[in-house]
Order: structure tokens, then C-alpha cells, then sequence
């Protein structure tokens, strides 16, 4: 047996093992291996039975099977996991062989490992990996990032086993070191906002206009046939519908305390980091919080009262879902810019060029956020690769400013009726704030001054910065020294 193979793959999870024969399927010689190695005869006696798949007993064995330049990808736990199996494969490896970390990392982690790989004259890719099982087995969204000497060599087994979408492969070179990782963690981030406005869309349906779940799911699936569709709305029609052997909703007997795994917050730590306005992602990851304090809010909603005036009378019920459809569609416009907003803002601190448009296409399918909406930004960013903010392409703005009468309304009558949408009214927030010439920070900056003398500038003197004396009788400004 002499057979060498294209590829390894370290890391024998349901989702090593279908990424293993999703690349089988497309004409890839894979050898398997796993930490405990009793799993490597299993997957090869079992799922791998009758395929070209081989199996490695160590990973000197493992080594010795592969073509060279060697490619070594990992599927194992993120952190020290993989740091362990580096460390084992560099001295069996040779200048020019490409180690590939496929597994959830920290972005950071991956710009540190591609930056000490290279010095070691190894190529370093750390991929987002999105669809879950289904996906890694049929067709997964990719996001290479890393050591761009690399990308030559893997394109045609990455691009192969990825999903399609029009026949492109949602899977493109993101960019240099942790890029890839970083672009997946952004996706997760929307992932979360998308999640949170659905519910919050759910929640109005039940709770403003009164309907029941079927009649929930049914609106979801109208709206899945328009600029909606998504893989998102489709499975939360089928959650609201689902139900249980006793005859009941499921859904309604799940415990109202959304879990996180941390990517949601890591995109939100990042978007503080930079500086960057993300807060429909933002506050996603705070409604998990608070939702998670079910039992402080089942005390707090004993005494603490909300609107007297009741119930909000809607009197045309179509045209209030429409309106809704349209607060959802906008406030998903808005996420999605705030979204590209921090990807430019990382790509300039971290020196990466990211392709936007090849980023939309990447998600345009296999992974969580798949939509036709994707499509829309990838046409988007062909238009104009140089785009600074999607709410600024005609497609988007026509799209906003259709929608925006119908969300200010929904939103009239949810605040009026005291239901929590904070994903919804966010976006509303900032889209009202981005369109403003003039927001009050004018009066921070004075505030600023009167108490620690941080300084302002003045619009009619650009660059200039002063300090007033607040207390002081005339309050005159005095110029300064210091640059605040
Ligand atoms: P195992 O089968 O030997 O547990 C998902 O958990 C994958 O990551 C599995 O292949 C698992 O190997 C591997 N894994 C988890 N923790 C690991 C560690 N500390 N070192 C190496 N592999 C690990």
C-alpha cells in the first residue's frame, strides 16, 4: 500500500469525520488520524467502509502517507488542542508543508500560529468552517485565511467540497494570518443578530398582534419566498409549527435562557476594541445575557409594572405584518453594514485586504446565515469593490428607504405596549444616527471640558483644540497646548 494521500486530517468528531468524506466524494485521497487512535480502525470499518480513505497510526505514520508539499488539517478542539498537535507535527515536517487549523480558534490565536509557523518556514491556514455536520458532510461555507502561499495548494480540495451557489463555490482566499478565523467569528456575530431579530418578529406576532404559532410559521414561510429568504426564517417556520408527541408547540416548552458558545461576544469585544458602532450584534449577545437571568426576571416581572394604557389596537393586521416584514428586512440591512463596517475596521489594524464581495458569496450558502439577501451584497461590492458602507449602494438605500415608514411603526407600537426589541430598535438608532449631519457629542465634548479639561474643537477652526473655563465669569475660550 504505497497510496499517497492528498490531504490528512487530524480529528476523527462528527464533524472531521464528514469533512473527511465530504472530500472523499469529490476524488480526494484523505488519511484519517485521531488523538486516540482506536477511533482511526473504527471510522475506517465503519462510515469510511468501501472509500479510497486511509488511516494513520501515528503521526510519523500519518506523515509518511501524505504527497508533498504535505497539507495537515486539524478538526479538534479550539486552544491547546491544536497548539499540542503543532508542536508534535513541526519537526516531522519540511519547508513548504501547510499545517490547517479548521477548527472554531480565536482569531488571535491564528495570528499568532501562521506568524510562528512562517518563521519556521511552514504555511499556516486557519479556516472558518460553517454549516454544521450536514454542511461539512454536503457542502460547507469555508473561509481560508493565513499564509497565502498556501492557497494554491488547497484550492482545489477546499473549493471542491464546498457548497455551491450558482455554481461558485462558497469558499474564496479571505486573507493573510487570522483573517479567515476573524471573517468566521463575524459570521457567527450575524448569526446572532439574524437569530435575535426573528425572535423579536415572533414575539410581535404573538404578543402585539395576537397569533397563535401555526399562524406564525405560515407568515415566516410567505416571508421565506421574498427578499427574506433565508435558511434562518425557514427553520424557525418549521420550530413555530413543531409539535410535540403529546400534541403541544415544542417550542413553547423550551426554557426561555438563551445559551452561547462566545464567538457573538468575541465579534462584539472586537467591535469595542476598534471602536466600531456594532450594536445590533451588541446587544444580540446582551439579550442572551438577559435572557439568560430567568430567574431574576420572573421576580422583577411580579413588581415591576409595565405601560398602563394596555394592549395596542391594530386595526389593519396585514398591513401591520407588512410593516413588521419591513422593520425585520431593514434592521437585517443595518446588521449586515455594521457587520462589513467592522471587517473594513479589523482589515485596516490588522493590514489585511479582504475581498467583501467573495466574503458575501462565501456566505451566500452552507453556512448559518445563507440567504438570498448575500446575493444582493456580493452584487453590491461587485459594483463598486471600493464601497464604504452598504447602506450607501443604491440597491440598499432604495431597499431602506422603502422599509423605514413601516419599521418606525411597528416600533411606535411595540415601545407604546412595553415588548423588549432591542435588536429592532438599535438598528433604528443607528440608522438615524448615521443619516444625522449633526448628534449632540457636542455637548460631551463641552461636558468633558468643564469637568477634566479634555479640550474641544470648534467647527470654525478645524484641527484647533481648547479648553474653556466653564465656572468662570464670561466663560472665554483659551487656546491649549495639549492635544486631547
Ligand atoms: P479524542 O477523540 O482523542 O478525544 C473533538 O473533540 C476532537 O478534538 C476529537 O478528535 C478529540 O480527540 C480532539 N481533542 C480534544 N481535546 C484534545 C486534546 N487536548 N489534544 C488532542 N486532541 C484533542
Amino acid at each position: 500500500m504505497d497510496k499517497k494521500a492528498d490531504i490528512a486530517l487530524i480529528g476523527l468528531a462528527v464533524m472531521g469525520q464528514n469533512l473527511i468524506l465530504n472530500m472523499n466524494d469529490h476524488g480526494f485521497v484523505v488519511c484519517a488520524f485521531n488523538r486516540t487512535v482506536e477511533k482511526v480502525d473504527h471510522f475506517l470499518a465503519n462510515e469510511a467502509k468501501g472509500t479510497k480513505i486511509i488511516g494513520a497510526k501515528s503521526l510519523e505514520d500519518m506523515v509518511s502517507k501524505l504527497k508533498k508539499p504535505r497539507k495537515v488539517m486539524m478538526l479538534v478542539k479550539a486552544g491547546a488542542a491544536v497548539d499540542a498537535f503543532i508542536d508534535k507535527l513541526v519537526p516531522l515536517l519540511e519547508a513548504g508543508d501547510i499545517i490547517i487549523d479548521g477548527g472554531n480558534s480565536e482569531y488571535t490565536d491564528s495570528i499568532r500560529r501562521a506568524k510562528s509557523l512562517e518563521a519556521k518556514n511552514l504555511l499556516f491556514v486557519g479556516s472558518g468552517v460553517s454549516g454544521g455536520e450536514e454542511g461539512a458532510r454536503y457542502g460547507p461555507s469555508l473561509m481560508p485565511g493565513g499564509s497565502p502561499k498556501a492557497w494554491p495548494h488547497i484550492k482545489p480540495i477546499f473549493q471542491g467540497i464546498a457548497a455551491k451557489s450558482d455554481g461558485e463555490p462558497c469558499c474564496d482566499w479571505v486573507g493573510e494570518d487570522g483573517a479567515g478565523h476573524y471573517v468566521k467569528m463575524v459570521h457567527n456575530g450575524i448569526e446572532y443578530g439574524d437569530m435575535q431579530l426573528i425572535c423579536e418578529a415572533c414575539h410581535i406576532m404573538k404578543d402585539v398582534v395576537g397569533m397563535n404559532n401555526d399562524e406564525i410559521s405560515q407568515v415566516l414561510t410567505e416571508w421565506n419566498k421574498g427578499e427574506l429568504d433565508s435558511f434562518l426564517i425557514e427553520i424557525t417556520a418549521d420550530i413555530m409549527k413543531f409539535r410535540d408527541t403529546d400534541g403541544l408547540h415544542l417550542v413553547d416548552k423550551i426554557k426561555d435562557a438563551a445559551g452561547q458558545k462566545g464567538t457573538g461576544k468575541w465579534t462584539a469585544i472586537s467591535a469595542l476594541d476598534q471602536g466600531m458602532p456594532l450594536t445590533l450584534i451588541g446587544e444580540s449577545v446582551f439579550a442572551r445575557c438577559l435572557s439568560s437571568l430567568k430567574d431574576e426576571r420572573v421576580t422583577a416581572s411580579k413588581q415591576l409594572k409595565g405601560p398602563t394604557q394596555g394592549v395596542v389596537k391594530i386595526d389593519d393586521k396585514k398591513k401591520f405584518i407588512e410593516d413588521l416584514r419591513q422593520a425585520l428586512y431593514a434592521s437585517k440591512i443595518i446588521s449586515y453594514a455594521q457587520g462589513f463596517m467592522l471587517m473594513r475596521g479589523a482589515a485596516k489594524a490588522y493590514n489585511w485586504d479582504l475581498n467583501y464581495g467573495g466574503i458575501a458569496l462565501m456566505w451566500r450558502g452552507g453556512c448559518i446565515i445563507r440567504s438570498a439577501f448575500l446575493g444582493e451584497i456580493k452584487k453590491a461590492f461587485a459594483k463598486n469593490p471600493k464601497l464604504e458602507n452598504l447602506l450607501l449602494d443604491d440597491f440598499f438605500k432604495v431597499a431602506i428607504h422603502k422599509c423605514q415608514d413601516g419599521w418606525r411603526r411597528v416600533l411606535s407600537a411595540v415601545v407604546l405596549q412595553g415588548i423588549p426589541t432591542p435588536c429592532l430598535s438599535s438598528a433604528l438608532a443607528f440608522y438615524d444616527g448615521y443619516r444625522s449631519e449633526r448628534v449632540p457629542a457636542n455637548i460631551i465634548q463641552a461636558q468633558r471640558d468643564y469637568f477634566g479639561a479634555h479640550t474641544y474643537e470648534l467647527l470654525s477652526e478645524p484641527g484647533k483644540h481648547v479648553h474653556t473655563n466653564w465656572t468662570g465669569r464670561g466663560g472665554q475660550v483659551s487656546s491649549s497646548s495639549y492635544n486631547a
